[in-house]
C-alpha cells in the first residue's frame, strides 16, 4: 500500500474519531464571559488530537503487519538511511500545527485584558490556597482586606484574582468559569473572569495537594469546601453590608471583652 492513500485514509478515519470526541463530550455549564472561547480552543485542539491519533495508529498497524517477519526469516532488516523529502515533511507538519495551537492559545488567553479592567473597575479578589481550603480577601477599598471561606462575586463584573498558597501547590479551578490557576508558595499569580450567570458553581482543587486533595472539590459529597456563588449586583452589595456588619460585631465584641 503506498504512502499517500494510507495518509488520505487516516484523516478521514481521524476525521470521524474526532467529530465523535467533539459530539461526545459534556464540558460543564458555561458561567464566564470567557468560557465559550475556551471551548473552542479545546474543540480545535480535540481535532487535532482525533486526526493524529487516527494517521499514527494506522500506519504503526499496517507496518507491523506489512514488515512482520515470516516463521523462519532469520534475515536482517533493510537498511533505510534517511529519506529527505518525509524527514522536511515530519518536522513541518507537527511545526505548523504546534504554531496553530499557540497562536490559538494565545488569541484566547491574551484577547482582552479582563484582569486591567477587574483592577480598575471590577472586584479585586485575593486567593490563598492552604491543606485544605481557600482563603477569599476582598481588596476593593470599600471592603477592606477581609477573610472569609466562602467566594460570593457579583454577575457581569472582571474580577483581579492575586493567587497564592501558603503551603503546598494547589491550583484554583471553576470548571463552570473555565478558569484554572495554579497557587504556588512564594508566587503570586494573576488571572481574571468575568462571570456571565448567576448560580453556584463548584470549586476544585486542580493539583494533588495532600491527604485532603478530595475535600477541596467541592463536588465531593462530606466536602465542607462551599461553592463559588454568582450573585446580583444587588444581592452582592446586601451581601458585603453583612460581612462589614458582622465584622464590626466582632470588633466590638473583642473590645468590650479587653475592657
Ligand atoms: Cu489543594
Amino acid at each position: 500500500m503506498k504512502v499517500l492513500p494510507l495518509a488520505i485514509i487516516g484523516t478521514v478515519i481521524g476525521v470521524v474519531i474526532s467529530v465523535l470526541l467533539i459530539v461526545t463530550r459534556t464540558l460543564p455549564v458555561r458561567a464566564s464571559e470567557q468560557a465559550a472561547n475556551i471551548d473552542y480552543l479545546y474543540i480545535f485542539f480535540l481535532a487535532f488530537s482525533g486526526i493524529i491519533f487516527a494517521i499514527v495508529t494506522l500506519f504503526l498497524l499496517v507496518a507491523v503487519y506489512r514488515f512482520r517477519a515470516r516463521p523462519n526469516d532469520q534475515r536482517e532488516g533493510k537498511n533505510v538511511h534517511g529519506i529527505t523529502w518525509l524527514e522536511i515533511l515530519w518536522t513541518a507538519i507537527p511545526f505548523v500545527i504546534v504554531l496553530a495551537c499557540g497562536i490559538g492559545g494565545w488569541y484566547v488567553l491574551a484577547k482582552d485584558d479582563v484582569y486591567a479592567a477587574g483592577q480598575k473597575d471590577g472586584q479585586k479578589i485575593h486567593i490563598v490556597g492552604y491543606q485544605f481550603g481557600w482563603k477569599f480577601d476582598y481588596l476593593n477599598a470599600d471592603i477592606a482586606l477581609m477573610e472569609q471561606d466562602e467566594l460570593v462575586v457579583p454577575v457581569g463584573e472582571p474580577i483581579a484574582f492575586d493567587l497564592t498558597s501558603n503551603d503546598v501547590m494547589h491550583a484554583f479551578w471553576v470548571p463552570a468559569w473555565r478558569f484554572q490557576m495554579s497557587t504556588l508558595p512564594t508566587q503570586t499569580n494573576y488571572a481574571s473572569v468575568t462571570p456571565s450567570k448567576i448560580g453556584t458553581y463548584d470549586v476544585v482543587c486542580a493539583y494533588l495537594c495532600g491527604v485532603g486533595h478530595t475535600g477541596m472539590n467541592s463536588a465531593v459529597e462530606g466536602s465542607i469546601i462551599p461553592k463559588v456563588r454568582v450573585v446580583s449586583a444587588a444581592d452582592f452589595e446586601t451581601w458585603v453590608a453583612e460581612r462589614k456588619a458582622e465584622a464590626e460585631q466582632a470588633d466590638q465584641t473583642t473590645t468590650a471583652e479587653a475592657a
